[in-house]
């Protein structure tokens, strides 16, 4: 009897250690309430506690009150973070293969960026982010991003003069200086008194984040130059999720999966409604009849880029022959 009671001790004991033992992960998002992307990463939360059965949880962590988003990034590579929404611009600085979508002008349209996320051009880029240790579960819909200022860009040469915000990438720094405008790389929350104080005159960014920000507020035109449409990716530290049991690993992978899924939903649904929110706050949106002048403008950005890293043509030509 006593050592039956004391075989049922060891086991509540056992149990009690395993499940001090579970995972319990903080994932940085870099945006606020009613952004979609803010509802997608609850949503991963709530289906990774689901599918492990609490053995794996996710804290996540709104408004980048966990860093700015190169730090994150940082974090989430020695592990300091587990896990992080980030768009792959400022992942290139890091993992030269992910600066394949930070090229302007890549993807012909949202779906044919997905199909080469998808297949086999994407595959070397998420292997060499899971060997930096920023391992893309799944991927998430960040539109295209457009030029806003205080006057419209219709073509290159009325970017020119102008100093405008890039994010942390020295591509993008090289598709402004390309139309003789003046680049200025930012933190995303800093961008709204930059604008607002004329430290820069500009940025480019998606409608939501446009719209969630502030920026709106203080700019008066968005031109649809669409030049950058960049995935963002649900990335979770690579050792910690390798050191999951297979299972484990299953249950959190289809869990993005499934969160990049609604994401996608909610983005189709949050872009069009940010679009029609600025317009009726009084944004003037301006479609580009002709977007070659800024394709032809982006050459140089190509030459120079292959340039300097000629092992990356096999890739960009790789993502360009995809159909
Ligand atoms: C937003 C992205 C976010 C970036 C931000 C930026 O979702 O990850 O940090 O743009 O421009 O659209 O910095």
């Amino acid at each position: 009897m006593t050592s039956t009671k004391s075989l049922f001790a060891a086991v509540a004991v056992a149990l009690i250690a395993s499940s001090a033992s579970a995972e319990s992960w903080r994932a940085w998002n870099i945006h606020n309430d009613g952004h979609p992307n803010t509802a997608a990463m609850d949503k991963f939360a709530e289906l990774v506690d689901t599918a492990t059965d609490g053995e794996v949880t996710v804290d996540v962590f709104h408004g980048g009150v966990l860093g700015s988003q190169p730090d994150a990034l940082e974090q989430v590579r020695i592990g300091a973070i587990e896990v992080g929404n980030f768009n792959l611009g400022p992942i290139g600085p890091m993992v030269k293969e992910a600066n394949l979508v930070s090229l302007p002008f890549i993807f012909k349209s949202v779906p044919h960026m997905f199909r080469v996320m998808e297949g086999d051009a994407g595959e070397v880029v998420a292997e060499a982010m899971g060997e930096a240790g920023v391992l893309p579960l799944a991927y998430f819909d960040a539109g295209a991003r457009s030029f806003y200022s205080q006057k419209p860009i219709n073509s290159p040469d009325d970017v020119e003069g102008l100093k405008i915000r890039v994010m942390n990438n020295d591509l993008y720094t090289s598709m402004i200086t390309a139309m003789g405008g003046n680049p200025s790389p930012m933190a995303f929350s800093e961008v709204q008194q930059a604008l607002k104080t004329g430290v820069v005159d500009g940025a480019e960014n998606n409608f939501p984040s446009f719209k969630n920000v502030g920026h709106y507020e203080v700019t008066s035109h968005y031109s649809l130059s669409e030049h950058l449409i960049i995935p963002e990716c649900i990335c979770v530290n690579t050792a910690k999720f390798n050191a999951l049991s297979p299972e484990l690993q299953e249950a959190v992978r289809s869990a993005a999966q499934e969160a990049a899924l609604y994401q996608r939903e909610l983005w189709a649904v949050g872009s069009a409604q940010a679009r029609s929110d600025v317009e009726a706050a009084g944004i003037t949106v301006n479609e580009i009849a002709d977007k070659g002048p800024f394709q032809s403008a982006m050459d140089v950005v190509y030459a120079d880029y292959l340039a300097a890293n000629p092992d990356m043509k096999a890739l960009v030509e790789m993502a360009q022959a995809t159909e």
